[in-house]
């Protein structure tokens, strides 16, 4: 892997980590507001984010090149309401499938086909990723500020596996 590819893969590890800090963030944020499942289906999201990370790790590692960690940014810690965390959620989703298909797009460059086929992986996980996090701000924008409406999108995030 050239230099400059794996600059690019240490940069999305990093960002991977930041996209795990974000969502244990909103996690924090709903477990104060009392609504345990949003915070559950939040945790559950920042471990995927981790194992995300790990698999850039290990791909570094495999490929001979150096795993150089980064400072990682604080994440918000307030939104204005469960619309407006998850609303933010999806555009952080956006910017990192942009992300991703950067790296494709260098990968292709570089004629790196190993890249290529360890990001396949990942765009394909992105359009289930925003798919996810969109049908959640579809629901809190159906039940507006129903409590009702939210106690049962509450009840169904906290069954997330
Ligand atoms: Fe790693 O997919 Fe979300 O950010």
């Amino acid at each position: 892997m050239t230099e400059k590819m794996a600059k690019a893969m240490n940069d999305q590890l990093n960002e991977e980590l930041f996209s795990s800090y974000l969502y244990l963030s909103m996690a924090a944020y709903f477990e104060n507001l009392g609504l345990r499942g949003f915070a559950h289906w939040m945790e559950v999201q920042a471990k995927e984010e981790l194992e995300h990370a790990m698999k850039f790790y290990r791909f570094i590692n495999e490929r001979g090149c150096r795993v150089l960690l980064k400072e990682v940014r604080a994440p918000e810690t307030d939104w204005n309401s469960p619309l407006h965390a998850f609303e933010e959620a999806l555009k952080h989703e956006k910017y990192i499938t942009s992300r991703i298909n950067e790296l494709m797009r260098l990968s292709r460059e570089e004629n790196d086909y190993a890249s290529e086929i360890f990001l396949q992986w990942f765009v394909t996980e992105q359009v289930e990723e925003e798919a996810s996090v969109g049908e959640v701000v579809d629901k809190l924008k159906l039940v507006k500020d129903s409590p009702n409406g939210l106690f049962i999108i509450d009840r169904e995030l906290g069954m997330r596996k």
